[in-house]
Formats: C-alpha cells, sequence, structure tokens
C-alpha cells in the first residue's frame, strides 16, 4: 500500500464514500512496451491540473464523495495480482461504492469483474484490441484476454468492445466471437450509434467500463504500451461515458504507460477521463 498523493478531490473516509477508487501498478504480463505499473502516480499527479468541476454539465453539479484506497500491492504473477485486487476491490463493491480502478495493464479488468454477480452488469471495453484470446503468453490472465474472461463469468451477450482494429485469425475464427465495432465503423457512422448499438447488444442494465488508453488514437494518446493507429478521438469517449450516463457503476482507465509519455499528455487524459466518470455519476446519483 502506498501512502502517496491522493487523486485530486478525494478528501472522503471510506464510510461516507459515494466513489472508491484504487490503484493497481501491474504490469507483469506487458507484451510490448512495459511501464504501466507507475500509471496510477502519474495519473493522480495529473489529476491536479483540472477543475472539480466541470462547466458543461452544469456547476450545480452534486458533488461527490471520493475515497482514495492508494495502490494495492505491487505484485509479480498474474494469480497474486487477481487475489490482491479482488481483496480491495471487493467490499467496495458489495458496499455499493462506485468503483473507480487506475491500472496498471488492462488484465487488472479480469478481477473487478469476477467482483460483480453474474447478472449484475455487462462490460463494455474501449480498447484497440479485442483482447478475446483463451492465454496469451503462458497465462489466462494476460491483458490479451479481458474479454474472454469477462464472457465467461458474465455471459458472452454481456461484453462489448469499442474502437476495435486488431483482432488475431484465431479469434475472429472461432463460433463465439465477442461482438464488436470497429474505430473504422464508429467514424464513418459515429459514436452515438456504435454506444447504441453496444448498449442495445449486452442484456443487463448496468455498465462496467473499461478504457484501455489504446483505443484512442496514439496521436491523442502516445503515452501506452501498444500503441495502435487509426483509433477513436478523446471527444468519442466522452461522449460514450455520456450516453452510457446513469447506467454506469464503475470504470477503469488501464495501459497508460508514463515511461512512453515524456510530455504527461496521455497520463492528463487519463485523469480527464476519470472526471468526466465522476460528473456523469455525480448527475444520476439519488
Ligand atoms: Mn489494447
Amino acid at each position: 500500500m502506498s501512502y502517496g498523493l491522493s487523486y485530486a478531490g478525494a478528501e472522503s473516509d471510506y464510510d461516507s464514500a459515494d466513489a472508491f477508487l484504487l490503484g493497481i501498478p501491474y504490469d507483469r504480463t506487458s507484451s510490448f512496451k512495459s511501464g504501466a505499473a507507475e500509471a496510477p502516480a502519474h495519473i493522480r499527479r495529473a489529476s491536479y491540473n483540472f477543475e472539480e468541476l466541470h462547466f458543461e454539465h452544469g456547476l450545480d453539479l452534486p458533488r461527490l464523495n471520493i475515497f482514495d484506497q492508494g495502490d494495492c500491492e505491487h505484485v509479480f504473477l498474474p494469480e497474486d495480482m487477481m487475489e490482491e485486487v479482488k481483496f480491495f476491490i471487493s467490499p467496495a463493491i458489495r458496499d455499493k461504492k462506485f468503483t473507480v480502478a487506475v491500472g496498471g495493464e488492462h488484465s487488472i479488468n479480469m478481477p473487478i469483474i469476477q467482483c460483480f454477480k453474474k447478472n449484475d452488469i455487462a462490460l463494455i471495453t474501449i480498447d484497440a484490441h479485442l483482447d478475446s484470446r483463451d492465454e496469451y503468453l503462458g497465462t489466462p490472465y494476460s491483458h490479451a484476454c479481458v474479454t474472454r474472461r469477462a464472457a465467461e463469468h458474465l455471459g458472452i451477450d454481456n461484453v462489448f468492445a469499442l474502437g476495435v482494429r486488431s483482432i488475431s485469425k484465431e479469434e475472429l475464427e472461432r463460433d463465439d466471437v465477442i461482438p464488436y465495432t470497429t474505430s473504422f465503423e464508429i467514424k464513418e457512422k459515429g459514436i452515438e450509434r456504435a454506444v447504441k448499438k453496444a448498449l442495445d447488444s449486452v442484456k443487463s442494465e448496468h455498465v462496467y467500463l473499461s478504457l484501455d488508453i489504446d483505443g484512442i488514437d496514439p496521436a491523442y494518446a502516445p503515452g501506452t504500451g501498444t500503441p495502435e493507429p487509426f483509433g477513436l478521438d478523446p471527444l468519442d469517449v466522452k461522449r460514450t461515458i455520456n450516453l452510457i450516463g446513469g447506467r454506469l457503476v464503475g470504470f477503469d482507465v488501464t495501459e497508460v504507460c508514463p515511461p512512453a509519455d515524456p510530455s504527461g499528455i496521455t497520463s492528463a487524459l487519463a485523469a480527464r477521463f476519470i472526471n468526466e466518470v465522476l460528473a456523469v455519476h455525480s448527475k444520476y446519483l439519488t
């Protein structure tokens, strides 16, 4: 557990918190550039760059009580990461907190999804990759297996990937391909239509949004482990968060890689999306 800088505005204690934030400094299955473990600290620092409220949502938004748990342990084995994340996230989900997880690589989404009951949520990802392999480089808990593990737990009709533009032959040729929309279709037909398709496709009312920052074009988010051209623009992602709106119950942002982000722009973007999610959630808080 680290006791460094807390996320900007996270001044609540656990009991009175509406939202629960956890840093997960994990990057042991990264397949190209590593360094995502440094992201929670960089994203927290970047959070001080912004106003807490965003005028486009109205300046009289209710103020969320946010609790920042700090970081969980930086472990080595994927199995240990699964246990470590569940240890912190599962009480917060049980206590009906809105959870925000700051990765780390995308694999940190797997233990979080497993903390929800099977029919309680759907997972929508924003990602350049479909991440639907059974296993990768010898582990079923690789960041290349995120949507497959989610489909096993939630059902394939409760998983949808937005912005995909990198899929292997092995993933496309199976009978149970994870439902997805490409970034090309989003550019051509608009993000509203794609998000509507995703929301109509999943069965559960409640939606957990997992943002792999490589879903966004590397021109806007260069600091990531596996940059993939032809991505979404940040306003597409902002729009997605707003369209999911009151159905959103949790969020993670993953794959920010500070060593590949000397300008800090990618960490700043990640922090701004966390703020967007919190602002949208506060609108629907009763
Ligand atoms: Mn990805």
